[in-house]
């Protein structure tokens, strides 16, 4: 027989345990689009605790509309060996450029980021930072819905030993940081020149504050670089990148 209440039961039961699983983690990754999935799934496959927080509904980021609603984006040389080891598929343009379906980007990275073991939460809005003896500690978040309606709600806090930046143009909690603590520059992101903007995005991804990683195209962001449209190659790269570079932190 199936019963309504054991149904709420197993939800909320699951859910909380799954929440409360989260608040002290080795990594809170904020922000699931390219760079943040491939980022999550790097450090869970490793074994590293990831959780990652994602204001909308769905994960995938900037992913899903390609090139101004054409649902394909570019990817190149050098991102290939992510995409065949996560198993996305690619067709070649010229040298240069593969083309891939932006919708098994998205799908494949969500896909491989929840299997290696990520915890997500959707539908949760990053809106301040937690700092203590001059380092990142956690982060206040709640409800996007809360948000969205404006109610008068307060926030609640997790923890974590790192934290990444991948909210993308925004950099928001690189943006907290600054204000917060007047120790961090925020440059802003500049005009199109995506060879600029793909490698410099790939060699800037590091931490930028005590305990604050940063990846995609937040590090744009903080670091004035130039925006590149619908390239993906160096969001992966970056991605990868900030894996590394908290795993080796995490280490120490
Ligand atoms: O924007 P987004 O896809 O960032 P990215 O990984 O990739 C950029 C590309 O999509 C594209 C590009 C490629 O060349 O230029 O724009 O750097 O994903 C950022 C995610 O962060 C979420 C947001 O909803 C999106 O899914 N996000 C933003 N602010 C918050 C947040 C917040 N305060 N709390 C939680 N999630």
């Amino acid at each position: 027989m199936i019963d309504e209440i054991t149904i709420t039961k197993a939800i909320a039961s699951s859910f909380l345990e799954k929440f409360l699983d989260s608040l002290e983690s080795d990594v809170v990754i904020v922000g699931a689009g390219p760079s943040g999935l491939t980022a999550a799934y790097y450090l869970a496959k490793s074994g590293i605790e990831v959780v990652l927080i994602e204001k909308k509904l769905s994960l995938g980021g900037g992913i899903w509309g390609g090139g101004m609603m054409f649902n394909e984006v570019v990817v190149q040389t050098p991102a290939l060996e992510i995409l065949d080891e996560l198993g996305i598929s690619y067709r070649r343009f010229d040298e240069n450029h593969y083309v891939v379906d932006a919708i098994e980007l998205a799908g494949t990275l969500i896909y491989k980021a929840v299997k290696a073991g990520a915890k997500v939460f959707n539908l949760t809005t990053v809106e301040d930072v937690m700092i203590r003896e001059d380092r990142i500690r956690g982060l206040v978040i709640n409800w996007s819905a809360v948000e969205l309606s404006g109610l008068h709600v307060d926030p609640m806090t997790i923890s974590a030993k790192a934290v990444v930046d991948a909210t993308g143009h925004d950099a928001v909690v690189c943006r907290l940081v600054a204000k917060k603590t007047g120790r961090l520059e925020i440059r802003g992101e500049r005009y199109m020149h995506a060879e600029v903007g793909e490698s410099g995005v790939v060699e800037r991804t590091s931490e930028v504050f005590p305990g604050l990683f940063v990846t995609g195209m937040a590090v744009a962001a903080v670091y004035g670089l130039p925006r590149m449209g619908p390239i993906f190659g160096g969001m992966l790269m970056s991605g990868r990148k900030v894996a590394e570079l908290v795993a080796e932190r995490l280490k120490v």
